[in-house]
């Protein structure tokens, strides 16, 4: 066997699929498939002809995806994989692509695990030892044990990917974590995808139109998002949409397939978003094209702010005001002007209209002093001074007529969506760009109305449902620590608590951090000088993971088990069932953390559903967070969703998913609730129970970014680190995800592999290259301070001066063993840190504020 993998054979391995080609292939196999219902037998024509099981799962990668799918099944084997095509919405149907109908690639695929693995020489460098799974989970306990034991169990960290797709199994994962005082990862700041204006500006996690409501906007201006290649099962939303008459509009430093389908494509310098969205706000301010009502009614635009400190003025300090006694501790009461100075009640959206929104004033304290004090939307006014449209061309490269020609039909085409995509806020200053792109939004009204808003559709995490009965038992105190802290150390301003003697032990599940995290190079050295003294792998192939991990745990695709699936972009609450048993000995991840359980202290099995099968114990846990889920499951049940996806209830008639329809319709105070966070945790990010565009915390003072603002790259970040790299590293790393795979997820999907020739590229503009005497085809690589990249040349005219674009999640094995993001490091933005609450207000990860020299390969 090859160091470390367990292989199929080739026999087993077409044994596996060789029906496969033929039924994807056969509209006959469709036929069969589309009459059966889930788990009905169906035989097929003629005598000798196959008894065939239609089973209807999701499938649940982390793409964006949860595409319906039937798994075709002949003795206990997958044929075949095709769409379900039953949603109850007609629009839905069907969704899918090729990575998903062709999962029995990885299913049956030589990287398949086969056993249990043991590490017993250098991790990354010996070959793994097959194991029982006694012998496994037992030296795993033991180990966790030992390190718990010397250093605290809070030095033992878990990660485990988005939630939304597996509410069962990660659900066991937190359960586990919690009962034994583990620190838990979220993987929303880890992956770079928690777009932080969010919570900055409308106090949530993270917020978007169902796709079908892009068919109602009028205009869709698409800030970097690819939602050709990364919103593939709802692409033809958009292209219908611009059918319909939607104008669309793609803003991006490179020619995506999403721009080639666009109206009109508007090439910007990397990072230049915010320069470009504060320049359309002067213009809708200086045109007067701006909502006043809505702005009095719903954002912090009207409250008055002190010239002195920066500080918000607050009812308490105002002779005369007094904070109404209803406020609750997680609010403060602010101070608006209509003539007389009034306290802003945070939970009552009942201003009355003669608001002064512009210009300053002099306000008499309690103390006997006087104050000086402006309206957030007088320091806006005076802010966007600067951004006139031959200012923005000098940072962003787009021309000052086009700059006002689209300000203006931003602001008039209502309704009016942006889409801001995760490789646009997966920089230093993400957030600064999302806060000035919501600005435009909220400016013209177009938030809480079918087909308007601003969206970021990233991977599958938000939890969509109540699941503290399942995650949390008996809820108990939590660990939480971001992921960066354990690549970053720890900082003087961090809120989260940093465990005294650093993460020890780690624990994946559904993640390959050894090739999709930052510094992934420090991740494998960390493991090989012991620093890090244990690493656990949960898996059901062999990734590049696997191969650094002291123990491999071979877990179980989703056509394997049975879970909940309900994520943020899908309108829909669907099942994972089992087409197929566990293949070899690959277990349910359930099962694998109840053995642990048991093995770490045997009261902890009684968590688990002991006794029962690791189905039957999912099913326990899914009727459980049904009953206890809370209105979007109300009334929803295990046996109804068995029959097919129910679509989650929602505050919108018709369960439409638009964010804000209830605070707009309803005049409720900010924000909706974030599940799984209670509301008076995210409610402290918005105070005044409004939408925020002037944040008033000392590190938003002392960063200059109380308003929104455009910072240009690398300054706070590679530049401050080494001042060296602004000469000597020229070239922009960019890293978008590719079509022929879900991260790094399909990287060995012989199919997939066939479509790219099996090589990783790096798209680079012919004037660069030329530069650099590299040709199309040649190999090239890209490396900086920290690390070195190896990949093919494509000469792209559509690609930016100075970027080296790259598809993220090869695995290393494809790249000669170089890994791409040992480029990359894991900055920590300090305004980040100015409140901490898992998954919602957390540094976040900045993948594209990279900065690399490019060579011809074999040059030294
Ligand atoms: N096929 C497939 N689909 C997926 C995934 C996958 O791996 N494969 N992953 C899923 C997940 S988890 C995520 S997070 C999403 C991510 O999906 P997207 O949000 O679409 O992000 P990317 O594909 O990384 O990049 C989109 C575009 O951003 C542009 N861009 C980069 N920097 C800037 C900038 O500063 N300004 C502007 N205006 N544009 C910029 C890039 O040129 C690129 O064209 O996709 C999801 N869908
Ligand atoms: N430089 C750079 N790095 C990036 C990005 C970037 O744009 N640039 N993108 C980032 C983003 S947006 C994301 S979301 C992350 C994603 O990075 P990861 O979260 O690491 O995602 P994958 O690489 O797809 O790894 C998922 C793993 O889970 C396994 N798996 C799938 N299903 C199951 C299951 O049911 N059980 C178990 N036990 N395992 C399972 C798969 O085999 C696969 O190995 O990468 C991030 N990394
Ligand atoms: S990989 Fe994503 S888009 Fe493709 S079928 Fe699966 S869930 Fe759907
Ligand atoms: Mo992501």
């Amino acid at each position: 066997m090859e160091k470390g993998k367990a292989r199929l054979s080739r026999r087993q391995f077409l044994k596996g699929t060789a029906a496969t080609g033929v039924l994807v292939g056969t509209m006959g196999a469709v036929g069969i498939a589309r009459k059966a219902a889930a788990g009905e037998v169906v035989s097929g024509e003629g005598e000798n002809a196959p008894d065939l099981k239609t089973i209807r799962t999701t499938c649940s990668p982390n793409c964006t995806g949860a595409c319906g799918m039937n798994a075709i099944v002949e003795n206990n084997q997958i044929k075949a994989i095709i769409q379900a095509a039953d949603y109850p919405d007609e629009d839905y149907n069907p969704r899918g692509c090729l990575k998903g109908l062709s999962m029995m690639n990885l299913v049956y695929g030589p990287d398949r695990l086969q056993t249990p693995l043991i590490q017993k020489g250098q991790p990354g460098v010996d070959e793994l030892q097959q194991a029982t799974w006694e012998e496994a989970l037992d030296y795993t306990a033991q180990r966790l044990k030992g390190i718990a034991e010397k250093y605290g169990p809070e030095s033992i960290g878990v990660a485990f990917q988005v939630g939304g797709t597996s509410y069962v199994h990660k659900g066991a994962v937190s359960r586990l974590a919690t009962l034994a005082g583990w620190n838990i990862h979220h993987a929303y700041d880890q992956n770079g995808d928690l777009p932080m204006f969010w919570p900055m500006t409308f106090g949530v996690q993270s917020e978007e139109l169902e796709p079908k409501e892009w068919l109602n906007s009028k205009y869709m201006a698409i800030f970097g998002s690819n939602i050709l290649a990364t919103r593939l099962p709802d692409a033809h939303f958009l292209v219908e949409a611009r059918n319909r008459g939607t104008k669309v509009v793609v803003f991006d430093p490179s020619y995506s397939p999403t721009a080639a389908k666009a109206d009109e494509w508007i090439p910007i310098q990397g990072s230049s978003d915010a320069a470009v969205a504060l320049g359309i706000c002067k213009v809708i301010l200086d045109e007067g094209l701006y909502d006043e009502s809505f702005i009095k009614t719903f954002t912090d635009l009207p409250l008055l702010v002190r010239t002195d400190n920066g500080k918000r003025l607050k009812a308490d300090e105002v002779e005369g005001l007094t904070k109404p006694t209803d406020t609750p501790a997680y609010r403060e009461v602010y101070v608006a002007f209509n003539g007389g100075l009034l306290a802003v009640h945070p939970e009552k959206l009942d201003l009355p209209q003669d608001l002064i929104l512009e210009g300053e004033a002099e306000v008499p304290l309690k103390s006997g002093e006087k104050v000086n004090v402006k309206t957030v939307f007088q320091l806006l006014r005076e802010q966007l001074h600067d951004y006139t449209p031959e200012a923005v061309e000098k940072e962003s490269g787009m021309g000052p007529d086009t700059l006002v020609r689209i300000a203006r039909e931003m602001a008039t085409a209502k309704p009016l969506h942006i889409v801001y995509g995760a490789s646009n806020y997966q920089w230093y200053h993400g957030d600064l760009k999302g806060r000035a792109l919501a600005l435009i939004n909220v400016l013209t009204g177009n938030i809480g109305q079918p087909g308007a808003g601003i969206s970021t559709y990233a991977g599958q995490y938000r939890i969509r449902l109540k699941v503290g009965e399942w995650w949390v038992p008996e809820g108990r105190k939590q660990n939480w620590l971001p992921f960066l802290y354990v690549l970053n150390g720890p900082t003087s301003r961090m809120k989260a608590a940093y465990p005294e003697h650093g993460i020890k032990a780690l624990i994946f599940g559904w993640g390959n951090p050894f090739d999709q995290h930052n510094m992934a190079n420090i991740l494998r050295e960390r493991v090989q000088s012991g620093e890090l003294e244990f690493v656990a792998t949960m898996d059901f192939q062999m990734t590049t993971s696997c191969e650094y991990s002291h123990v491999v745990l071979p877990g179980v695709t989703w056509y394997e088990k049975m879970d909940l699936v309900a994520t943020p972009v899908h309108p829909y609450l669907q099942l994972q069932q089992p087409a197929i048993p566990p293949v070899y000995e690959g277990k349910p991840e359930l099962w694998i953390i109840r053995e642990l359980a048991k093995r770490l202290n045997p009261e902890f099995e009684n968590y688990f559903y002991p006794g029962l099968e690791p189905d039957q114990a999912a099913e326990e846990a899914i009727k459980l967070m049904l009953r206890t889920g809370g209105p979007a499951v109300a009334g929803i049940s295990l046996e109804q969703l068995k029959q097919g996806p129910v679509r989650l209830k929602s505050q919108v008639p018709g369960d439409r998913q638009i964010p804000f329809y209830e605070q707009v319709h309803s005049k409720l105070p900010f924000p909706p609730q974030s599940l799984p966070a209670k509301l008076e945790q995210t409610a402290q990010f918005v105070k005044s129970g409004r939408i925020e565009f002037y944040k008033d915390e000392d590190i938003f003072l002392e960063s200059g970014e109380q308003l929104p603002v455009h910072k240009p790259p690398f300054v706070e970040s590679e530049y401050a680190l080494h001042p060296e790299a602004r000469e000597k590293y020229t070239f922009n790393f960019v890293t978008r995800n590719a079509i022929y795979r879900v991260h790094s997820t399909h990287s060995n999907n012989i199919w997939m592999n066939e479509l790219q020739e099996g090589k990783a590229r790096v798209w680079l503009n012919p004037t660069d290259a030329d530069e650099k005497g590299i040709r199309e085809g040649d190999e090239v690589e890209l490396y900086n301070a920290r690390g070195i990249l190896k990949a093919y040349a494509v000469l792209d005219p559509g690609v930016g001066r100075k970027v080296a674009m790259f598809e993220q999640g090869w695995w290393s094995r494809y790249l000669k063993e170089t890994s791409y993001n040992s480029l990359t490091y894991p900055f920590i933005k300090p305004t980040h840190e100015a409140y901490f609450v898992p998954g919602m207000w957390a540094p976040n990860t900045a993948w594209n504020e990279c900065l690399c020299d490019v060579k011809k390969g074999g040059e030294s």
